[in-house]
């Protein structure tokens, strides 16, 4: 197999940062394109400034670095995502609307498009979410991926492009912080805890979301790419889960720890948010498919989150 010429789009976000080093540590650097918004270096070289929305841009810089495979994540989250709902609109679907088109001329050979669990709604049976469900988010972010998903499958359709998706649930790590989202407490609660500060959580206690560790979800990343095209029977969006928990449950796995450790709850918008998605996924279409199995539970995503997050907050 020839070594891929890969651009990640969104490369400073949350997903980006860890998944643009997984690829580089894959392929090698030179390998490997991260592009983002933001102009400082979170990346070594190979780096290029890259509003999505710059369709000339984006089409230049797959010519010039001969790209053949996007991982595109650039986008607006949830709770951001409620305060421009036009921008939001655009920046995640107009960008993944020009990557598609480009990817007509069948230069581009891969696509990876990062769903969410936020594409359910209401209409959505919430514990074990089934892979086909009727969708109706509630939010703009979730209106936009919900249809990101329906352009994937048509272009897969219509143009054989080979497009593939994951809907994430919330991504923990310890390696970048989340912006703007609604999962983000599940991140920033592990740093207040090893501060020593008391943490003001803007879901309800019992407010269960499913969650997944940032290995997992790159190694599902990854697996997901690597599958062969012929396995691949949903080309909208996997499933995909690993845990399910509340604010209270992850304070409790926490104070295991570090028993001092406090959390008021102070439920805002977030929540009501939170509470229109799935409680648990059933994802046994992924691992069908492509071999997907989840390797981290709460206790062991909160031992190596606390592990290595001590020693960045040391390092600082
Ligand atoms: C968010 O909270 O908006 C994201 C997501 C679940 O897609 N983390």
């Amino acid at each position: 197999m020839q070594t891929p010429k890969i651009l990640v789009t969104g490369a400073n976000g949350q997903i980006g940062r860890v998944l643009t080093e997984a690829l580089r540590a894959k392929y090698g650097n030179q390998n490997v394109l991260a592009s983002d918004i933001q102009k400082h270096h979170l990346h070594n070289d190979p780096f290029e400034f890259l509003d999505i929305l710059n369709t000339q841009r984006l089409k230049e810089i797959i010519e010039d670095h001969q790209i053949n495979q996007i991982y595109h994540l650039a986008a607006i989250l949830s709770a951001n995502g409620e305060w421009n709902p036009v921008k939001t609109w655009n920046i995640n679907l107009n960008g993944l609307l020009s990557i598609l088109e480009l990817a007509k001329d069948k230069k581009i050979e891969k696509i990876f498009f990062p769903s969410t669990i936020a594409v359910f709604g209401k209409t959505t049976p919430r514990v074990e979410t089934p892979q086909d469900v009727p969708l109706l988010p509630t939010t703009v972010y979730g209106i936009s991926k919900a249809t990101g998903e329906l352009l994937c499958n048509y272009y897969n359709l219509r143009y054989g492009i080979d497009v593939r998706s994951i809907r994430y649930p919330g991504i923990i790590g310890w390696q970048s912080l989340p912006a703007g989202g609604t999962t983000d407490y599940a991140v920033e609660i592990y740093h207040a805890a090893l501060k020593g500060d008391n943490y003001e959580c803007l879901l309800a206690e019992d407010t269960r979301l499913p969650m997944m560790y940032m290995d997992d979800a790159i190694q599902a990343t990854l697996q997901l790419m690597d599958a062969p095209p012929e396995n691949i029977r949903v080309r909208y969006s996997y499933n995909l889960a690993a845990m399910s928990f509340t604010p209270a449950e992850i304070t409790a796995e926490i104070q295991k720890h570090i028993p001092d450790f406090k959390v008021v709850y102070k439920p805002d918008f977030r929540d009501e948010i939170a509470r229109s998605w799935s409680e648990s996924i059933d994802d046994s279409r992924a691992r069908e498919d492509w071999g997907w199995k989840p390797g981290f539970d709460l206790a062991s995503m909160t031992r190596d989150m606390l592990h290595h997050l001590s020693k960045e907050i040391l390092k600082n």
